[in-house]
């Protein structure tokens, strides 16, 4: 499985650090939404689904926390505590985020607006779609 990780390009001078991210440029896709969480709590896992079509790009913007990429096949684990790291998340992947230090904010970039149509929150159901997406149904 290849994980896709984006290191951004901080723009550091003596006062700190300022990343910027624009659309088609360091996001591969429109930005059609962003979101993200804090204040998770300890031994909780997030996620538990794949997406029919939805692209992201996961930025753990403070603080560290794991993502476990599935795409039905194989498994991945990706370490998150960098500001200047994105992970680019499929939408065909079964995605769990765990692990989560108690200051870390998951900032995430998503190419559609929410849709809860689009979660597949099963995995047996997310097995038979990535099989069908794989014979070309
Ligand atoms: C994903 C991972 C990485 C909204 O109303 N709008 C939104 O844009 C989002 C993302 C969520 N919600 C509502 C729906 C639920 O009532 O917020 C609540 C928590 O959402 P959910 O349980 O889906 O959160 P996670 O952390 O399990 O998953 C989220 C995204 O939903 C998902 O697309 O890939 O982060």
């Amino acid at each position: 499985m290849q994980v896709i990780k984006y290191v951004f390009q901080p723009h550091g001078d003596e006062r700190g650090q300022l990343v910027s991210l624009e659309e088609f440029k360091d996001i591969p896709f429109q930005i059609k939404r962003v979101y993200f969480m804090y204040d998770t709590e300890k031994n909780v896992v997030r996620g538990k689904h794949a997406h029919k079509n939805l692209e992201q790009i996961l930025v753990c913007i403070h603080g560290s926390c794991k993502i476990l990429l599935d795409n039905g096949h194989e498994k991945k684990v990706v370490p998150l505590e960098k500001p200047y790291e994105g992970l680019y998340v499929a939408n065909d992947m079964w995605r769990e985020m765990y692990d989560f230090s108690p200051d870390a904010v998951l900032l995430v970039f998503a190419s559609e607006v929410y849709d809860e149509s689009d979660y597949i929150r099963d995995y047996d159901e997310f097995l038979k779609f990535v099989k069908e997406r794989k014979n070309g149904n």
